[in-house]
């Protein structure tokens, strides 16, 4: 394993097809809470009980008042020196002539802040997106609030417990809307995870950048790559997993120079 900078130019410079797997981490020097650090609570909920369908089902408007308050929250930030890092190595690849290296951005994060790469997969859904649970149409949203009800329920320390006819409905079939994100126990978009095993099947390089590795199916990913005899290289602020390259400090600091 190593920390060596030189050492990962040489790797990245020799890799043919480069892909990246983020977590919270990439986000959290923006001010966006990870999941299972401090801030992974919101009101007296871990941020981690308040993801399944099931818990939705029993109580939308908790649900909402914290989807609606993240809407709020993500909005107001920016990209940070990590994501500005992405964006500028996408570019060098792609501006190569003939191209001779591939580039794509796996991501788990919800926010959409790398949304401007180009090849750029969100496996866990968008939090800008919402999917209605009666006839399944699914929106791009960037409503905040999401809906008048919802209006201020950011600011309440408690649950507002608001009726089904307040929240988010259906534009079509005036059903019930959800956050079009991936919870617990449900399965990822076939779609998608037919995108991220075309990566996977021909990466030689992920880099594995603020994640804590507990969630499947990404938390895979390293040790299928490296089943293949491809490289993994850890960005993190914590000494987490296996890797032949390990970069401990906030992403922020350690991909642009990773990347340069
Ligand atoms: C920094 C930093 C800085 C901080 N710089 N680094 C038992 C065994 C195995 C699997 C299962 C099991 N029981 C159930 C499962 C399956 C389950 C699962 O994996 N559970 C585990 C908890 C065990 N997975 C699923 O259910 C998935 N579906 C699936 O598998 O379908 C098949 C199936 C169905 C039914 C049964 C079994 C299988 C779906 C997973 C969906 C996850 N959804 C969420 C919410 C998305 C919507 C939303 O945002 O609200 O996705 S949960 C949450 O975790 C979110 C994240 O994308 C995901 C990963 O979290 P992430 O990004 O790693 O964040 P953190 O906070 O954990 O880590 C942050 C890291 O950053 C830390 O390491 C820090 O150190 C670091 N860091 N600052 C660099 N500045
Ligand atoms: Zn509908």
């Amino acid at each position: 394993m190593s920390t060596n900078y030189e050492a990962f130019h040489q790797a990245l410079k020799s890799a043919k097809h480069i892909a990246t797997l983020c977590g919270a981490g990439l986000s959290a020097e923006s001010g966006i809470p990870t999941f299972r650090g401090e801030g992974g609570w919101w009101r007296n909920y871990k941020a981690t009980e308040l993801a399944t369908l099931s818990v939705f089902k029993r109580n939308p408007s908790r649900i909402w008042e914290f989807y609606n308050y993240r809407r709020g929250l993500v909005l107001q930030k920016t990209a940070n020196k990590a994501h500005k890092a992405l964006v500028d190595f996408e570019n060098k690849i792609l501006s190569q002539k003939p191209q001779t290296q591939t580039f794509t951005v796996i991501t788990q994060n919800v926010d959409g802040i790398s949304s401007n790469l180009k090849n750029y997969i969100e496996m866990h859904g968008n939090l800008f997106r919402t999917r209605c649970m009666q006839c399944g149409d699914i929106e791009e949203n960037r409503d905040f609030p999401i809906c008048e009800g919802l209006k201020g329920t950011e600011n309440s320390k408690f649950d507002i417990d608001l009726p089904i006819e307040k929240l988010p409905a259906c534009t079509k079939c005036k059903g019930l809307l959800r956050p079009d994100v991936v919870w617990f126990n449900e399965l990822l978009d076939p779609k998608i995870t037919s995108k991220i095993q075309v990566e996977l099947d021909r990466c030689d390089l992920l880099l594995v950048i603020g994640t804590s590795g507990f969630v499947y199916p990404a938390a895979g990913y390293s040790e299928y790559v490296r089943s293949r005899g491809g490289k993994v290289a850890i960005f993190n602020i914590e000494n987490t997993g296996n890797a032949d390259f390990k970069f401990i400090g906030p992403c922020g600091e350690t991909l642009p120079q990773a990347l340069q």
